[in-house]
């Protein structure tokens, strides 16, 4: 039996030591036993840069390079929170960096790999944010900045947004269920797996060569979530107590 992993939206914070930890102990259980580990997204509350080497993001770290060194792969995916994790993270880790919508091979089943906000397409105002931090010259303009400057950057958004009340899990509009069915079938694949949205659930999608499946990853509060794909057993939703 061989299997993958999948996890998102852990938004590391060093306010919340649990969940490193309970990062650390599922990297150290699967480590030389999955097969690969994919990260879609929001691993971080907030990156603002491979420089900033704080003992909470080199704690992460290490941990990621262990399971990379035990022989099992380690893939990421860029989120809304942490689109500035780059090739110095990628290198330090072990891991690899995907880009949004790739289709990955599960054990003879095409799936398609997304953090998920491009899906969110009627949250107009995120969508411009979105184009905003993932284009390069901006990113560019950013990284240039005094770590401390980007922090307090960083921070500013963030207050800015709390007070627009846009920054809120449960406003977190869902996916637009048309644009599922279209980079499901513009992909060719019948599996969608996804995070961002924190409405952990498996939905049967209607697409144009039959019935798919959309696969949602919760974010780690009390409980963390994974999704495992399993060469004899197909996908699986899962959570676990997180201390
Ligand atoms: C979410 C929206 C902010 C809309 C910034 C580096 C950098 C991360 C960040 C900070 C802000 C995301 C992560 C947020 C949604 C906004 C403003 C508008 C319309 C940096 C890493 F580069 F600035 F240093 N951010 N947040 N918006 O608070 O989640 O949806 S956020
Ligand atoms: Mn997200």
């Amino acid at each position: 039996m061989s299997y993958s992993l999948f996890i998102s939206d852990l938004h590391l914070d060093p306010a919340r030591p649990e969940h490193l930890q309970a990062l650390e102990s599922l990297l150290d259980k699967h480590a030389g036993q999955a097969e690969r580990l994919y990260v879609l997204g929001d691993l971080f509350e907030t990156w603002i840069g491979d420089d900033d080497d704080s003992p909470f993001n080199l704690q992460a770290i290490a941990a990621f390079r262990r399971f990379a060194d035990s022989g099992s792969e380690l893939f990421f995916m860029h989120g809304n929170r942490d689109f500035l994790l780059g090739d110095g993270f990628a290198a330090a880790t072990g891991g690899q960096i995907l880009p949004e919508g790739t289709v990955v091979d599960l054990y003879g089943t095409p799936a398609l790999l997304m953090h998920g906000d491009s899906l969110c397409t009627l949250d107009t105002a995120y969508q411009q944010f979105r184009a905003m931090a993932r284009n390069p010259q901006w990113q560019q303009g950013m990284l240039a900045k005094p770590l401390e400057e980007r922090r307090m950057i960083a921070q500013g958004m963030r207050m800015q947004s709390q007070g627009n009340n846009a920054n809120k899990a449960e406003n977190i509009m869902d996916v637009t269920p048309e644009e599922v069915v279209r980079v499901m079938d513009e992909a060719g694949v019948q599996h969608l797996i996804h995070g961002h949205t924190h409405r952990p659930d498996v939905h049967d999608v209607e697409l144009a060569g039959g019935q798919g499946k959309r696969w949602v990853l919760g974010d780690w509060g009390k409980l963390g979530w994974q999704i495992v794909a399993d060469s004899d057993a197909g996908l699986r939703l899962e959570s676990f107590g997180v201390n």
